[in-house]
């Protein structure tokens, strides 16, 4: 869909109250959903959260002050989609980082709501643009839930003949009080490895961030908690469709080479992250599918 019609999708598919289309920054078109239970905001550039607010929790999600919103670039923030790959691309290939789905502006197809939630379906196909870095037929779907928690479900589609292999992750940007206020609970027990180094170590207790952090963890449950001592707040982050989480904060020294994030910002994030990647990439015989999902759900303690 380029260049939409705000009028005519509210029209078809906002409803008062709880659905309703607007030119975002830059012009981009976002949505606002919001239910007896909270709200949210997404970008039909990229399909991306842009923020969620559980009511009488505050903000869950950081979106940086810095963030390009531009046709082009990823968002810095939010929940940036991932897809067809995690992770730098082939090398050699010009192609982005993280996929180009958090690049591409996704066809609108479904609202709908209830007395419980409100719940948007985007979808992304193949087209001249996507061939030209990834040759393959496919359709992807992204349904967001907004109900007690908000939920995300992303199903690739392999409309091929070939087998397609792919990568995969939701890159949720937290927003936290203070990073040295934060644990991360749920990896007790868990083979990780730290980014650069592929040697396997073992998680011991809770997690703290105290220096650059980008670890892939294999958690025994699906389940991650961020607890927030100055907030009062956990954040749970549930997931389905793989087995791996990435835990990432970039700290004071690497964040100076993000031109879309404030010197500090490393004290305002941390991202908890589902992905498939490396053992746990996807094969998608023709007409298969794979699901991912992930839900966050906020709580005072
Ligand atoms: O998930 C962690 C990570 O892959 C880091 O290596 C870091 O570069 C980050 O994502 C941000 O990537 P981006 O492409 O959004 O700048």
């Amino acid at each position: 869909m380029n260049d939409p019609d705000i009028a005519l999708l509210n029209q078809r598919f906002g409803a008062p109250g709880r659905i309703a289309f607007r030119f975002g920054e830059a012009g981009l078109p976002v949505v606002s959903l919001a239910c007896k239970y909270g709200a949210c905001e997404v970008s039909l550039y990229g399909g991306h959260v842009l923020g969620y607010t559980p009511a009488g929790l505050g903000p869950v999600l950081f979106l940086s002050k810095k963030s390009a919103f531009e046709p082009g670039k990823p968002i810095r923030g939010g929940i940036p989609v991932c897809w067809p790959w995690f992770g730098p691309a082939a090398e050699g290939s010009g192609n982005p980082l993280h996929g180009f789905a958090r690049i591409m502006q996704w066809d609108l197809r479904a609202t709908e709501y209830s007395g419980e939630a409100t719940e948007l379906r985007l979808s992304l196909a193949d087209d001249g643009l996507t061939r030209r870095m990834w040759d393959f037929a496919f359709g992807l779907t992204l349904r967001i839930r907004l109900e007690q928690h908000l939920s995300l479900e992303l199903v690739t589609e392999n409309r091929d003949t070939r087998p397609l292999d792919f990568s995969q992750g939701f890159h949720p940007y937290f927003r936290v009080s203070d990073i040295n206020a934060v644990s991360v609970h749920g990896l007790d027990g868990a083979v990780y490895t730290d980014h650069p180094s592929p040697e396997p170590k073992r998680q011991h207790g809770a997690l703290t961030i105290q220096a650059e952090t980008n670890r892939i963890y294999t958690p025994e449950k699906n389940e991650i908690a961020i607890r927030d001592a100055k907030l009062n707040r956990a954040t749970l982050v549930t997931f389905s469709g793989t087995r791996n989480a990435v835990v990432w904060n970039p700290w004071a020294e690497r964040i100076k080479t993000f031109g879309d994030l404030a010197e500090d910002d490393y004290t305002r994030m941390l991202c908890v992250e589902p992905v498939n990647c490396g053992d746990t990439a996807i094969t998608l015989e023709p007409n298969e599918r794979h699901t991912l999902s992930m839900s966050i759900q906020a709580k005072l303690i």
